[in-house]
């Protein structure tokens, strides 16, 4: 696979200069742009993202001195030592190397060595990050991958993706598996449907003369110094049991939105109407969840909620879970709409009206069911579909981050110089790098090993 060799080079120069020694060899795992199907792949329900070009890269060799030890390329990001045992990871305190540690304590885990080598590592990333490209996994994925490597292990893209997704819940936010399995899972030129239980990535080509555009609305939000994500997770989580049960279903055997949907035997559209009749809009309080559950308030809190949230006292089960059985049903229609269009010779921009509308209802859904937009990616969105763009929606977990944007390739020049001027000129403090955090995209490869360049 291509891989940019002067970057590599300059990382190489780098890595004499911190360590005195040259890399035996290079992990790269990618961000990914999640085209639909937010904050669904914890509820069990497939998503459609595609890797993007930008990634973490780790220079690595290994020490006889069984430590870890990390640089960032960055200044930004301090330098980190540890022993390879002992791995232990502060949740209170979001630190970049947190991330590192999840992924190596994920791989060492697994490998059950009964030594594990000590690594020198410098880490050199261009992901935005808390944007909502997952340059959270992207890191977690890479240091698994690096440590597999330097262990000279082998462990299958599928499997790393399983324990990534896991290890990644060290630093305190419950989420799905939509990030690990695209980074180790992606191939060029394909965006992929991921499903779960068991893992899949299936190709889904992407219709022609059609470009995805991503914008950030240049509000950056680190999930796991928040508890907007988990707080979300445990709505899903209470949801499903509190449906489940007044549906009269084994509630106590569901654990997310999708297994209500799999026990009733009906479509994620039948969910809409289950919603409907029985859960209310009114937020639910501690109280009657607990009643509902016959739960005391600290079952609640060690079966349903997390570390972070324990304080909240009161969950919208109605709006979130309306969100999620309309976009897991957004995601099917999606992909339909993708295959239809695909191979229309000629592509015409109405052709592709149907999946843009799919995006926007995706965006109004997570603006105004599930709450996890910010005005920011609003405003945004709004000046991309007055530029040109026949679909666009916030992307990732949101209340900031990035947008995506399908626009016809016919409009991408007018449309990159209407939003430059619409959202980005507005306001001198978003024209800062502006090329790194507004730009056209094309599906990359997945997370890949490097020995020579
Ligand atoms: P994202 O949406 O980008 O995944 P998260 O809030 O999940 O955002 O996590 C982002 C965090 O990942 C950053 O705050 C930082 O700690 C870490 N991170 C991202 N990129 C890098 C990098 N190049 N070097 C070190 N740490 C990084
Ligand atoms: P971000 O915050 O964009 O990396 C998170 C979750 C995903 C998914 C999306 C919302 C992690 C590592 N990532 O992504 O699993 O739930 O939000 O669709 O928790
Ligand atoms: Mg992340």
């Amino acid at each position: 696979m291509e891989m940019d060799t002067e970057r590599l080079a300059r990382l190489e120069d780098l890595f004499k200069i911190k360590f005195g020694s040259t890399p035996q060899f290079y992990a790269r795992a990618p961000g990914r742009v999640n085209l639909i199907g937010e904050h669904i792949d914890y509820c069990g329900y497939s998503v459609l993202p595609m890797a993007i070009q930008q990634d973490i890269l780790i220079a690595v060799a290994t020490n006889n001195l069984s430590k870890i030890n990390l640089s960032n390329t960055n200044p930004q990001y301090c330098d980190f030592s540890n022993a390879v045992h002992d791995i232990t990871i502060d949740t209170t305190r979001a630190f970049w190397y947190n991330y590192f540690l999840c992924g190596f304590k994920g791989v060492q885990e697994h490998l059950r060595l009964s030594e594990t080598v000590g690594m020198n590592c410098l880490v050199d990333g261009n992901i935005p990050p808390n944007s909502g490209l997952s340059s959270s996994s992207a890191l977690v994925c890479c240091a698994g991958l690096a440590t597999m490597a330097a262990n000279q292990q082998t462990i299958s893209m599928k499997e790393l993706a399983e324990i990534c997704t896991k290890s990644e819940r060290y630093i305190g936010t419950q989420g799905g598996g939509m990030d690990q399995s695209i980074s180790f899972l992606a191939s060029k030129g394909t965006a992929m449907l991921i499903d779960f239980e068991p893992l899949r990535a299936t190709e889904v080509s992407m219709p022609q003369g059609a470009v995805f555009v991503i914008a950030s609305s240049c509000v950056e939000m680190n999930k796991a110094a928040t508890a907007h994500f988990n707080i979300r997770v445990a709505e899903c989580r209470i949801a499903a049991k509190v449906l489940a049960k007044t549906m009269g279903l084994r509630w106590q055997e569901v654990v997310k939105l999708k297994d209500v949907q799999v026990a009733q035997q009906v479509s994620t559209i039948d969910m809409l109407e289950m919603v409907e009749k029985h859960l209310h809009p009114e937020p639910y309080s501690r109280r009657e969840i607990c009643s509902a559950l016959e739960l005391s308030n600290t079952q609640l809190d060690s079966m349903l909620l997390s570390q972070n949230t324990t304080h909240v006292q009161s969950f919208k089960l109605y709006h979130r879970a309306k969100h999620v059985f309309s976009e897991a049903d957004r995601v099917s229609k999606f992909r339909l709409a993708c295959q239809s269009v695909t191979g229309q010779g000629d592509m015409e921009i109405g052709f592709l009206c149907p999946v843009g509308e799919l995006m926007n209802a995706s965006h109004t859904s997570c603006r105004d069911l599930y709450e996890c937009s910010c005005s920011e990616l609003d405003e945004l969105v709004n000046i991309c579909l007055k530029s040109g763009a026949v679909g666009s929606r916030l992307t990732g977990a949101g209340w900031g981050g990035c947008t995506v944007s399908l626009v016809p390739a016919e409009r991408l020049p007018a449309f990159m110089d209407s939003v430059r001027r619409g959202f980005y000129e507005a306001d001198p403090g978003r024209m800062h790098n502006l090329a790194q955090h507004f730009f056209a995209t094309e599906p990359a490869a997945g997370a890949s090993i490097v020995k020579h360049y």
